[in-house]
Order: C-alpha cells, then sequence, then structure tokens
C-alpha cells in the first residue's frame, strides 16, 4: 500500500473531497495543513508543487515517489484507485457530471468570496444573484422565491438599473 500525503491550507474548499475519499475508503494519509501566510512567504518558493499551487498529494510506494498537482485530477486519481468512480464508463461519466457542476459551482462562489472591491463584492453578488433568480424562475415559476423577499428584491434593484433595463428588454428570448 503506498503512502499517502495531502498538502493543502487549513481549508476545505479545492480538497476536502478527496479528504473524506480517504476517509471513506478507510485508507491513512498525512493530511498536512499548510498555513497561507507560511506558505506565501517562504514555503512556495521552494516547494515540489509542478504549478506552484496547493494541493497536491505525494504518493511514496516501492515504484518511487509522484507529486500530483491539480485537485480534480487527484480526486480522480483517489476515486478510481478506491473504486469509487463507477463500475462502468457510462456510470463514471455521471460521477463527472455531478462533480464538475460543484466544482463549478465552488468556483463561482469563490469569485465572489476573494473580490477584494466591497462595493464591487456587492455588484457581482448582486448580479449573480439577479442571474440565478431570472434562469431558475422560467423553468420553475418565480413561486419558488416567494419566501425570499430579500432575494427578490436584489432582483428587482438590479433589474432597474437603467443600463439594465435597457438591456433586458432588447435581448433575444433564450430558455436557459
Ligand atoms: N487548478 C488548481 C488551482 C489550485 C489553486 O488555485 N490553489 C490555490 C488555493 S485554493 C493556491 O494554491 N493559492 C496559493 C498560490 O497559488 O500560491 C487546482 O484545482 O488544484
Amino acid at each position: 500500500m503506498p503512502s499517502y500525503k495531502l498538502i493543502y491550507f487549513p481549508d476545505r474548499f479545492r480538497t476536502e473531497v478527496c479528504r473524506l475519499l480517504f476517509v471513506l475508503a478507510e485508507v491513512e494519509f498525512d493530511d498536512h495543513r499548510v498555513d497561507y501566510m507560511e506558505w506565501s512567504t517562504k514555503l512556495k518558493k521552494c516547494s515540489n508543487a509542478p504549478y506552484g499551487d496547493l494541493p497536491i498529494l505525494e504518493i511514496e510506494s516501492e515504484e518511487g515517489k509522484i507529486i500530483l498537482p491539480q485537485s480534480r485530477a487527484i480526486q480522480r486519481y483517489l476515486a478510481k484507485e478506491f473504486g469509487l468512480y463507477g463500475e462502468s464508463n457510462d456510470e463514471s461519466v455521471i460521477i463527472d457530471v455531478v462533480t464538475e457542476c460543484w466544482d463549478e459551482f465552488l468556483d463561482a462562489a469563490a469569485k465572489i468570496m476573494f473580490e477584494e472591491e466591497q462595493t464591487k463584492k456587492a455588484s457581482l453578488a448582486d448580479v449573480a444573484t439577479f442571474n440565478y433568480i431570472d434562469v431558475v424562475k422560467d423553468w420553475v415559476g418565480e413561486e419558488l422565491f416567494s419566501s425570499y423577499p430579500k432575494l427578490l428584491a436584489i432582483r428587482d434593484n438590479i433589474s432597474k438599473i437603467e443600463s439594465i433595463a435597457a438591456y433586458l428588454a432588447g435581448r433575444p428570448k433564450c430558455l436557459y
């Protein structure tokens, strides 16, 4: 059995799925959590991370040592190793579809979270909220949001901005 060292920050973001896969498969691993300041001021320069970012997974076995970057590649690698990646190509692709959806969602959320300019952050969050409601109401109806007046107020505020209102009035009809 190889030994595994998973290196990331003390966060869940890009690595928790990998940690959970180890736990689920009951495979021991070194859950190495690096302090973010220490990483950016010191460790990054001398790290063996192929793309200079984290997470990386170090795998050591009789055949030698491999260093894997890219969280999604690591997830898939572990899932395959632990027999958690479906039993056929058809099952694996469904697993990929679900995983990609959640990763896209997480990436979008991260863009908002890491936006440093507060006004831009608020605007971006509001625009994203507007768009979410605008798309989803066409599929399942506006009633879905009736218990969330604050969300609807954000939607209304954005749609009343002059430039947005003009754009919405002239934009081609689209289903999604
Ligand atoms: N595509 C990479 C992105 C990794 C990434 O953006 N890592 C961030 C933390 S979430 C990082 O290491 N930031 C510090 C740095 O780049 O030095 C992956 O999914 O593994």
